[in-house]
């Protein structure tokens, strides 16, 4: 007779979640145990580390991807980047074991109590079955849920001894919708205004790049002959950075980015919150004279837009909608955006020089992860991309997402053949929340490079604290930390590296390698101001 355990199995399988990311202990065991051959577990030292490498993982395959974490102390090692799940739209099963439900009423060791409130509210839905033989229609459900925008994490909590019971008929596999159209009678006056406006400007977040919408982005500025803005912070860039019509990032506090729109009659912001900020610059939201479009598939992030009107709908289907219905503008071309000014090549390297030299020597077709804070600007300055899904960081702010995600990436790459190259850019800071990714990469042998730039401090929240006049915060220098031992102690190859040339040669290498590299770069340690 089929176990709850069987029939789940089955059931990943005919929804294509053979790999698992996770950590194991005694109460996942039982649905781990005969892990069956077609599986693959991609074992993480700590479960930040696996739902990091689970997000980068769904983000590329497109697919949901599944997580088994150890119960309550698991869960709760994963919080922080299902937190970053949850803002990236990851769409990720997060299993996690529970006691035996024998003796759950006495709480042993290892419990979890109120199981389904601890990963609130960054999961779309949590639960723990109310009998063993509902295990797998809940796993369809949490699927099902995952996958519908906006994506996300859920949460299934899961009795140890469940797994061995007999299992009920197996639940029917079932599809669901992953993007909807928006309104037609709606999408009409979007398309009267953008037609209608003087001087219109686009602003394109994540969501263009999570739909596939580039083409279609293109499209509607070149027919609407508009500058084209990326949303403030980005988890993922979402239009070609040396297309004339960019202009760059936009920033994220809200009176100086609303003097960045000065000018224009008409914001139109596409897959993107209205707006994320960081730093609180009090000033008006829009510039006076201005209207704001918003599109998003999110309801609640419509709902919460400070200014605008919004339209629900996919942001690749709205997109071509409006291209569609646009008549071509008659308008002279946006600007040009300047060039950055030359960089000196002096060691210590500053972030512009190091990123200048990355930009020289990028692997075509190659994807940057990026989590190094007060480098940001420089990064964007110098690098610049100009295809889809070449871009990733954490959209939360919290760090510990990129270097696990990194690891994801480069295993979606191998496991999708795409076998784009990877490259991570993760500061000397961030670098140890979830550094035990390194060892996963090296297991696996993915040829992922990581580059550290060192500045042995927290150099953002220097910055901040100075925007902000509060001198005096301790615990922002990092001195003492050898990167390189440390990347050796988990299996990378690595190497310290100072100029533009020794840059160029340790990337080439390590980007033929078979395994994981991490070259630590000293750079500047002057602090650029936060805005
Ligand atoms: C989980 C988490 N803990 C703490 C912070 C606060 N924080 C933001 S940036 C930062 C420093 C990052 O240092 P580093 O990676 O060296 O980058 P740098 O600012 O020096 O460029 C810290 C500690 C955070 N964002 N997330």
């Amino acid at each position: 007779m089929a176990t709850v355990r069987d029939t789940t199995y089955d059931l990943l399988r005919a929804l294509g979640m053979t790999t698992v990311f996770g950590n194991p202990g005694s109460t996942e065991e039982p649905f781990l145990h005969a892990f069956p051959d077609d599986f693959h577990y991609v074992l993480a030292l700590q479960e930040a580390s696996a739902v990091g490498m689970a997000d980068g993982y769904a983000q590329v395959t497109g697919a949901p991807a599944h997580v088994n974490l150890h119960t309550a102390p698991g869960t709760g090692n994963a919080m922080g980047n299902i937190v970053t799940a949850w803002h990236n739209r990851a769409p990720l099963i997060v299993t996690a074991g529970q006691q035996t439900r024998e003796m759950l009423l006495l709480e042993p060791r290892l419990t979890a109590r109120h199981a389904t409130e601890l990963p609130q509210p960054y999961v779309k839905w949590a639960h723990e079955p109310v009998r063993a033989q509902d295990v797998p229609a809940a796993l369809m459900r949490a699927y099902a849920t995952a996958i519908q925008p906006p994506a996300g994490p859920v949460f299934l909590s899961l009795p140890l001894d469940d797994w061995a019971q007999p299992a009920d008929p197996p639940p029917p596999t079932r599809t669901v919708a992953t993007r909807f159209a928006p309104d037609p009678a709606r999408l009409r006056q979007f398309a009267a205004a953008l037609a209608t406006s003087r001087s219109p400007v686009l602003v394109f977040g994540a969501a263009v790049d999570r739909a596939g919408a580039w083409p279609a982005a293109v499209a509607l500025a070149e027919r609407l002959v508009a500058p084209v803005w990326s949303a403030p912070a980005p988890e993922r860039t979402a239009f070609p950075e040396d297309h004339p019509h960019f202009q760059g990032v936009l920033t994220f506090a809200i009176g100086p980015l609303a003097e960045q729109l000065r000018g224009h009659d008409l914001v139109l912001v596409v897959g993107a919150p209205v707006f994320r900020y960081y730093p609180h610059v009090p000033g008006e939201t829009l510039p006076e004279g201005a209207r704001l479009l918003h599109v998003t598939d999110d309801p609640e992030e419509a709902a919460r837009a400070p200014v605008g009107d919004s339209l629900l709908g996919d942001a690749g289907l709205t997109l071509a909608a409006l291209a569609d219905l646009m008549p071509p503008a008659d308008r002279p071309p946006p600007p040009v955006r300047p060039a950055p000014s030359p960089v000196e090549d002096s060691v210590p390297l500053s972030a512009d020089a190091l990123f200048a030299a990355l930009a020289r020597h990028w692997p075509e077709d190659g994807v940057l992860v990026q989590e190094s804070p007060s480098n940001l600007s420089a990064l964007r300055r110098r690098l610049r991309f100009n295809t889809p899904g070449s871009y990733f960081t954490m959209a939360s702010g919290g760090l510990g997402y990129g270097l696990p995600a990194a690891v994801g990436i480069a295993l979606a790459q191998r496991d999708t053949g795409r076998h784009r190259p990877v490259v991570a850019v993760i500061g000397d800071g961030s670098f140890h929340y979830s550094v035990q990714a390194l060892w996963t990469a090296a297991q696996l042998r993915l040829p992922l490079v990581v580059v550290v730039p060192v500045n042995q401090q927290y150099a953002i929240l220097k910055a901040f604290a100075e925007l902000k006049h509060t001198p005096g915060v301790p615990g922002l220098d990092l001195p003492g930390i050898d990167i390189a031992s440390i990347a050796a102690g988990y299996g990378c190859a690595t190497e310290v590296v100072q100029t533009p040339d020794q840059l160029g040669a340790a990337l080439a290498t390590a980007l033929r390698a078979d395994g994981p590299t991490v070259l630590p770069v000293p750079i500047r340690t002057d602090v650029p101001p936060i805005l």
